[in-house]
């Protein structure tokens, strides 16, 4: 999925190294004078280092002129690159191969690692070398496997030193899709770590082959068999490989064994390093099908021992999960009514993930019930028997809660306490008679700090049986909060956490200027019903234009004694306070939280304020 610039870059990095591909391949067989398994090398290791392939294929070894060949490919920093390509050719394949293996597995990452390094030893050793050196040497597969071994092990060393931090690292950064080998970033990932790996292991290719340990580049014009192609080379003398002493084409090691031993533990040092670095910064024990996919605010503290289960808790809603795009100017905590069975009010929820506009050019990724943020307003009498069909279609198990009524413990909501969660794609019925009257609202009680702070809640008011008790308005206003974090296109859940705070707020799914102005006249009065859906913050509810009375708190309706004046109210998560505020002067009266930044958008005033501020237009 396109979800991020770096997507944009990966696209055209792949049409460029499939058209490498596609020439390096072209040329090698049509053209270029070298064996089979030369050319597939340079194949394989241009649809990997895509541009950078081609650039080594024609600075070191593509023939610049008919019969030049020999004598281009003479330098040893070519030579060096030869070797280093059959090395990479079958070690990369090897590697690349276990890690989507291992992926679809659910390897953790540690063990990725260990069985990348034996599947590229493997290729390495059993395909790219030995053949390669069969082809220049003759003899029997295995007496080359055998001649083999040593350089395969050094050069496969440190071609893992330089691939597995890399890899590891920017498989498991902020961005895991590069964990799932169904998105372009893994097949990124992958190539970046090719690079790392050829430039690490080729310095100690150069050595190889000054040593005779290791062949680089040779030329083998058509219709020369490989053996005739060897006596051609000891006769003719048109010798192609790194010039050996003798004259003949045989490989006479001119290494010591101390020179051997100290490199090949250097190497195997710098494998074990190369191996175990990453460990210090990302958790290794997670595989892709812990974490695989899930994209992490920036900022969020990520240890070597942060659980896969807290990133995906904090991870942003992937885009491609969008079920509904609302309208721009969609409004949440529309009315539903509800269709009556039996004399049960029976209203059906649908949870799933939607696309919303808080702002006309802000849209976020949010969980919704049945399309909306928030969801729709339910309202019944005290005393009726109410019934809510709820539909889970998020990508994780949900349930509902009904916040301060008093239900049956199976109709209260907490997932795995008092019910089994409502799986994707499964139904929960809840059923109960209503006892209380007042403001209330529901949210999901299933990893409440993500789907919450996703948009998981609508308003439940109750109106009492005898209208005459409840404190009267001319209008009312219902106002839930909520807050967001958005950045760089992703939608992250809202939380206390470092990297997870909010940038934007909300009162009913959208943000100043796009929330409502209400309009009343001079003398008139409003009952502002505040919700606290919000997940983080206490909220000072302030009003302009004079006093409101607080007549409701928590649903409870106060005693006339107990009312109060005020012009701010804390609203914290959870609570509810009905606040009546009577219009003195006309003119735009604002309501706001009184945290100034929750009066910002990402910061930014707009039209004078932003976030958690509305308007009461007061007319003469
Ligand atoms: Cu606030």
């Amino acid at each position: 999925m396109i979800a991020q610039p770096v997507d944009y870059f990966l696209i055209v990095w792949f049409v460029l190294a499939a058209l490498c591909t596609a020439y390096v391949a072209w040329d090698q067989f049509r053209h270029n004078p070298e064996p089979v398994v030369m050319k597939w090398g340079f194949v394989l290791v241009t649809l990997y280092m895509g541009p950078i392939g081609l650039l080594l294929y024609v600075m070191a070894d593509k023939e610049p002129g008919p019969g030049e060949h020999e004598e281009f490919i003479k330098p040893l920093w070519k030579q060096g690159a030869g070797s280093t390509i059959h090395c990479v050719a079958g070690d990369a394949t090897g590697i690349i191969l276990a890690a989507v293996i291992t992926a679809a597995l659910g390897l953790p990452m540690w063990l990725d690692l260990i069985v990348e390094y034996l599947a590229g030893f493997a290729f390495g050793l059993f395909i790219f070398q030995s053949l390669f050196m069969k082809s220049m040497m003759g003899g029997s597969y295995w007496e080359n496997v055998k001649k083999s071994f040593m350089p395969e092990f050094i050069s496969m060393n440190a071609m893992m030193a330089g691939m597995a931090p890399v890899m590891t690292l920017l498989m498991m950064g902020r961005d895991m899709r590069a964990m799932e080998p169904t998105e372009l970033l893994f097949w990124g990932v992958m190539s970046v770590g090719v690079i790392a790996g050829f430039v690490v292991t080729y310095p100690v290719n150069v050595w190889m082959v000054s040593r005779q340990m290791k062949h680089g580049l040779m030329t083998q014009r058509p219709g020369e068999t490989e053996q005739v192609h060897k006596n051609s080379h000891a006769s003719s003398g048109h010798a192609s490989a790194q010039p050996s002493t003798d004259g003949h084409h045989g490989m006479q090691p001119s290494v010591t064994r101390a020179q051997l031993a100290a490199v090949t533990m250097a190497t195997g040092l710098m494998l074990v390093g190369g191996m175990t670095f990453p460990a210090l910064f990302v958790n290794m024990r997670l595989s892709a099908r812990d974490v695989g996919g899930a994209i992490m605010p920036p900022g969020m503290i990520m240890g070597w021992d942060t659980p896969g289960a807290a990133m995906r808790d904090m991870a942003a809603i992937a885009p491609r999960l969008v079920a509904y795009t609302a309208a721009r100017d969609a409004q949440g905590d529309t009315v539903l009514e509800p269709r009556l069975e039996n004399g049960v009010k029976v209203f059906d929820l649908e949870a799933s993930v939607v696309r919303w506009n808080i702002l006309p050019d802000v849209q976020v990724e949010g969980y919704a019930f049945n399309g909306q943020i928030p969801g729709p307003r339910l309202r019944v009498t005290e005393g009726d028997r109410i019934r809510i069909n709820v539909t889970n279609k998020l990508p994780e198990s949900t349930t509902v809660h009904w916040h301060g009524l008093i239900v049956p413990n199976e109709m209260d909501g907490p997932a795995n306490i008092t019910q089994k969660p409502i799986e994707p794609g499964g139904k929960y019925v809840y059923e109960f008679t209503t006892e209380q009257s007042g403001t209330y609202f529901y949210h999901t009680h299933d990893h409440i700090d993500r789907q919450q702070a996703f948009g998981l809640y609508g308003a439940l008011i109750i109106d009492p049986k005898n209208r005459v008790e409840e404190p009267q308005a001319d209008h009312e206003y219902v106002l839930q909060l909520q807050e967001w974090l958005e950045r760089e296109g992703l939608t992250y859940p809202a939380m206390l956490m470092e990297g997870a705070l909010p940038n934007y707020f909300t009162i009913n799914g959208k943000a100043y200027p796009a929330t409502d102005t209400v309009k009343m006249k001079v003398g008139e009065t409003i009952k502002l019903r505040f919700i606290g859906s919000n997940n983080n913050f206490v909220h000072p509810m302030h009003v302009h234009g004079g006093p409101f009375t607080v007549v409701a708190r928590d649903g409870n309706v106060l005693p006339p004694a107990a009312r109060f004046e005020a012009d701010t109210v804390n609203v914290g998560p959870g609570q509810r306070y009905d606040v009546i505020w009577t219009a003195h002067r006309p003119g735009k009266w604002i309501v706001h939280c009184h945290i100034p930044h929750h009066t910002t958008n990402n910061n930014v005033e707009q039209d004078g304020a932003g976030g958690l501020t509305m308007m009461l237009e007061v007319q003469a």
